[in-house]
Formats: structure tokens, sequence, C-alpha cells
């Protein structure tokens, strides 16, 4: 029988009360670093993306067939299927690189995904009373340590909201690398976070903060509801390149209705966008659905 990974009753209980779970191991290190550059010179090629003129490169998974052999590796799979059950899409990709001097990223939590323009990008349809329904696997593809911008996470803070998602914002690249944040500096990829606060005078408790620190090819799991961010990079050379798998029950609609969405000051239609089916089977038919592209590396 193929190895399982299932989140231990342990783990799960962790995840319950404190709103993520992990590290985990994905590849070991000198496997990530070998897959990551054949990774970072496939992302050049855009022709077959499925949204080929953007800068974000958002869900390269769709064309390139290492990134869906990681989406549904069972060794993400299952841990995620552990929290959403066994029927499970993924519905985004993202990439988050952090360069030296790069900000850190703004503290946040999150849910519908309305990210600051236009309405929810999710909307379940079965949720079940504190359960969560959206799931994100944020994996190293090189290190990140807390000097070169690790992922941090505020446990137990998914039960509260501190920021309202809802909230429609507008995109300031010029503010890059401008806010200050207790002496660092801080934003959301040209957008300021701090304005969808609930009470504009609230302040995070940072000394609460839990560091992800990575070797590449480990990854984490969070709900968004759980208060995230990351540190600026500060150090002279290192590069942090982390890929946020996003994951939600098949009951969820994504993009209901709409046949575009604007992010980053970007514009996304949504004609060639597919889910993709990493565990079970769609019985609800909400949404375009796909099974994975065929699988190229072992595990
Ligand atoms: O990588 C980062 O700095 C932010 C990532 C994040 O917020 C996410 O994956 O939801
Ligand atoms: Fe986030």
């Amino acid at each position: 029988m193929s190895e399982t990974y299932y989140l231990s009753d342990q783990d799960k209980a962790f995840f319950y009360e404190n709103g993520y779970a992990g590290p985990f191991t994905l590849y070991e290190p000198d496997k990530m670093t070998e897959l990551w550059e054949q990774i970072r010179l496939d992302l050049l090629d855009t022709g077959q993306a499925v949204f080929p003129n953007s800068r974000l490169n958002y869900d390269r998974h769709l064309d390139l067939p290492m990134l869906n052999d990681i989406i549904s590796h069972p060794r993400i799979v299952h841990r995620i299927s552990s929290i959403l059950g066994p029927d499970v899409l993924s519905w985004r990709t993202e990439w988050f690189p952090k360069y030296p001097g790069d900000e850190g990223t703004d503290w946040h939590q999150a849910e519908s995904f309305v990210e600051f323009e236009g309405t929810e990008k999710l909307e379940p349809t079965a949720a079940i009373e504190g359960h969560p329904w959206e799931l994100t696997a944020w994996i190293a593809m090189s290190e990140a340590t807390r000097e070169n911008g690790c992922m941090r996470v505020m446990p137990k803070t998914h039960r509260t909201w501190f920021f309202d998602e809802k909230r429609n914002i507008v995109f300031e690249p010029e503010n890059i690398n401008q806010k200050d944040y207790n002496g660092n500096k801080s934003g959301f990829y040209g957008y300021d976070y701090d304005k969808l606060k609930l009470d504009p005078n609230w302040k995070p408790d940072d000394e609460q903060a839990v560091h992800m620190e990575l070797k590449p090819g480990q990854f984490f799991i969070f709900t968004s509801r759980c208060m995230h961010g990351s540190n600026p990079n500060t150090s002279e050379s290192s590069v942090r390149f982390g890929w946020a798998t996003r994951f939600v029950p098949t009951h969820v609609k994504v993009y209901d209705g709409q046949a575009s969405f604007r992010h980053y000051g970007e514009v996304f239609p949504l004609d060639r966008y597919s889910t993709v089916l990493v565990a079970g089977e769609d019985t609800y038919g909400h949404n375009k659905v796909q099974p994975p592209i065929s699988a190229t590396t072992s595990a």
C-alpha cells in the first residue's frame, strides 16, 4: 500500500486550536533545490499559462506538470484533506518572492478572498460553523528564515476577525517599501492592509507571533482566517521564494458568475481557468473542474 500522510489526532487538535499546522516535509532540501532550478526556468515560458500576460504567475500549476505534481502530492493533499474532508479542489496557486530589502507582508486575515477589489472569490454552500472551508499550504522553494522574510502566524486568531476583508481599497504600488512597522518596512504588495482593520487603533501583539522558518521543500498549512504575514527580507543576498497553494472543499463556489477578476492592478480573464480536483469527487457541480495534468516527477 502506498504511504499516507493524514494528520494525526494531535496535529488536528493543534490545527483547530491554533489555525495552522506544520512544518511538514514535501521534499528533502536537495531535491527541492534541484526541482526549483527547473521550475524557475519553466516559469519563464508563459506560452501555455492560463493568465499569460500576468507578471504574477498565478495558477501556473494549470500548465506546468511539475507544479501539478506538487499540488496533488499525497504529502500535501492528505494533510489538507484531514481538515477539509475527502473532496478537495485546488483553486489557486500564487508566488511570493521576497528579495533582499523587500518589506515584510502586513498582518492580514482572509477567507472569501475579496482581495481589495470586487467581490468574494470563494462562497461556501455547505459550511459548518467553526470548521474552515479554505486552506493554504505555503511551500518554501528556497530556505525561509527570520532574516530573509519567513512567514509568521498569530496562533488562535482564526476565531476572531480583526480585519474586514470585504472592504475595497486601492492598489498603490508607489507605497511599496514605504510604510514603517516597528522600525521595519511592511506592506501588502501595493495595498495597505491596515486600512482593513476593524478597529483602527488596535495593534497586533507581535510578541505572540510564531515565525515559520522552513528549509527548502518544507511547508505549513493554515486557514487564512488565522492572522498571518511575513518578516521583511533584511538579508544581504538571500531570496525567499514561497509558493502558496490554496484549497477548498468541493462545496465552495469559486469565482461564481465572474468573467474576470482584478488584483494588484491586473485583470485576470477566467475563460481558460479551471479548478483542479486533487482528492475525492465533485458531486456539487458548482465549478469547472479538471483532473491534475500528468505527473512527471517521482515522490
Ligand atoms: O509570502 C508572504 O509573504 C505572504 C503569503 C500570504 O499571505 C499567503 O500565502 O496567504
Ligand atoms: Fe495571506
